[in-house]
């Protein structure tokens, strides 16, 4: 069974003003469909790994024949991450939940505190990747980011939040202005999405 390209859960014009369409739809119909058509196209030769979940593949690349673990790595961790970072964002505003916002007041001190943190995080990392709040082997949140395409749960690291660090995100509007980008994206985070994830996390480990 082949990869395919998710649906787009909101035009590409819902998230204005703060991530412009054109952005968004050469974002996802020229990059995402990029990653998924070769990563199709290569795994082709390869069907005795049709069956392993993408996100398998992802933590244990270097497990695959040589030829393709770069393919897998980086075609597969941009199909993996885009079709993440899409579903963290919404136009309509939502909340955080209290379970996860206790964490991070406990963590962080202040929401605000955790905020700043964030984006401090995304803004100095250098390079194209991606920054994501996970939760660690120990339960607890952490910022971490990863170069390219690369997974968290390679780390063992589980995800709630994602932001795309790559110039194609972001260089038409903001040029190479990244902080105005990141504080742009902060206003139309999908909280409940990240909450589910969290939730997805503790029934996991339970
Ligand atoms: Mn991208």
């Amino acid at each position: 069974m082949a990869y395919t390209l998710p649906l787009l859960p909101y035009t590409f014009s819902a998230l204005e003003p703060y991530l412009d369409a054109k952005t968004m739809q050469i974002h996802y119909e020229k990059h995402h469909s990029g990653y998924v058509e070769k990563l199709n196209k290569g795994l082709a030769l390869y069907p005795q790994w049709k069956d392993v979940s993408l996100e398998d593949l992802l933590c244990n690349w270097e497990q695959l024949p040589y030829e393709i673990q770069q393919l897998v790595r980086n075609q597969g961790g941009g199909h993996w991450n885009h079709t993440f970072f899409w579903q963290c964002m919404d136009p309509a505003s939502s909340q955080i939940s209290l379970e996860l916002l206790s964490l991070v007041e406990k963590q962080f001190g202040t929401f605000d505190a955790f905020k700043d943190a964030f984006i401090r995080e995304a803004v100095g990392f250098f390079g194209s990747g991606w920054t994501w709040l996970v939760v660690d082997r120990l339960g607890q949140l952490r910022l971490y980011s990863t170069p390219n395409h690369d997974h968290p749960g390679r780390f063992g690291f589980f995800p709630l939040l994602v932001v795309d660090l790559w110039e194609h995100a972001y260089y038409l509007k903001f040029q190479n202005r990244r902080l105005e980008f990141i504080t742009a994206w902060w206003n139309v985070i999908n909280w409940s999405f990240v909450s589910e994830q969290y939730t997805a996390y503790r029934v996991k480990e339970n």
